[in-house]
């Protein structure tokens, strides 16, 4: 059995940050993620899944959960010194914490609760996290550039799944491991070591109800998609919550998108804290993620909250909806 610590202490070797430093990320991850884990446990007599009368940046209405897990990642980030500033999806602005701002190395971007409209339902939600080293010099405060990296800056990332089992999935730039959380041992254990797509999928995952909204390259993939039926047919599968739905393309090879519609004109996904931190980790895992028309890893964001057009998943299903996608832009301009 190999917990956490000392897969890190025994198998890291990026040089771009210490164990040490990655350890003591973990321990802060951790400490929030059995706080939402044990409300997730206990269902609907949490009162943490009650809707508020709040909304968060994106117009979205909040429950107690999303709240409560925002502030304690805030409250415990604080005490971190390595961390020179965090975005959160459920904050306006970026937080800074006075003397960190100066010192912290690192850049903090999380999703406190993915799919937190799935939490009163007992489905499946996550919590997606990504560090940036910081690009202005130790010693002045951080400013708006030091967030707005493009992803392929990232040093690391990863999302907590709170299904059955709660699980984690990081990479730090050598693979993607997945660890369970095992409530006697009150840690995570090594479940898979270098996890990687199959080299094959036959799953999409959309929101199909938005069909008529979708651009023509994607409603002709859907229907490439469907026609594959006598020969190698291709499942639908959606939970609504990104990280189940992009969990289970990882380990049996599929697709995840959300394409720009008519309600969403950029996408409804967040760049910074869901797109990025995914997009990373299917990577590592050879698989690919794109907007459509560049690599996600490669968008020069411009401002924290940007949302992105989002298709990740197995390399060639990715690459199949770009063409269609290509195919119908050329098709327009031929028109
Ligand atoms: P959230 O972080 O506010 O919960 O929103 C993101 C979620 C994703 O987890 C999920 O894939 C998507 O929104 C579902 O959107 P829709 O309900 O439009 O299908
Ligand atoms: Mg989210």
């Amino acid at each position: 059995m190999i917990s956490l610590r000392k897969f890190i202490f025994h198998h890291h070797n990026n040089f771009l940050i210490s164990k040490e430093e990655i350890y003591s990320f973990f321990t802060i991850i951790e400490l929030v993620v059995k706080i939402i884990r044990y409300h997730v446990s206990l269902g609907n007599t949490s009162n943490f899944f009650q809707k508020k009368n709040t909304k968060n940046i994106h117009g979205e209405n909040q429950i107690t959960l999303d709240i409560i897990a925002n502030n304690n990642f805030k409250d415990i980030l604080k005490t971190c010194s390595n961390i020179a500033g965090i975005v959160s999806e459920e904050e306006k602005k970026i937080i800074t914490f006075q003397e960190q701002e100066k010192y912290g190395k690192y850049i903090f971007f999380i999703d406190p609760v993915d799919g937190s409209s799935n939490a009163d339902i007992n489905i499946p939600i996550g919590t997606i996290f990504s560090i940036y080293p910081r690009v202005s010099p130790i010693g002045i405060s951080i400013s708006e550039q030091d967030f707005l990296q493009p992803g392929n800056q990232q040093i690391m990332s990863g999302y907590i799944l709170y299904g059955p089992a709660t699980i984690l999935v990081f990479t730090i730039k050598s693979g993607v491991h997945i660890f369970t959380y095992h409530p006697s041992y009150e840690t995570f254990i090594l479940s898979q070591k270098n996890v990687k797509f199959p080299d094959t999928g036959n799953i999409y995952s959309i929101n199909e109800g938005n069909y008529n909204s979708f651009p023509k390259g994607i409603k002709k993939y859907l229907q490439y998609c469907k026609n594959q039926y006598d020969q190698n047919p291709i499942s639908s599968r959606y939970v609504g919550s990104l990280v189940a739905d992009f969990h289970r393309s990882l380990l049996k090879g599929g697709i995840y998108l959300y394409p720009n519609t008519q309600s969403y004109m950029y996408g409804k996904l967040r760049l910074m804290y869901e797109c990025n931190p995914i997009a990373y980790l299917a990577e590592e895992a050879s698989g690919k993620a794109t907007n459509g028309d560049i690599r996600i890893l490669d968008i020069i964001p411009k401002f924290i909250h940007q949302c992105s057009p989002f298709f990740s998943g197995t390399a060639s299903m990715v690459e199949m909806v770009k063409k269609f996608i290509l195919d119908s832009q050329s098709d327009s301009i031929k028109n």
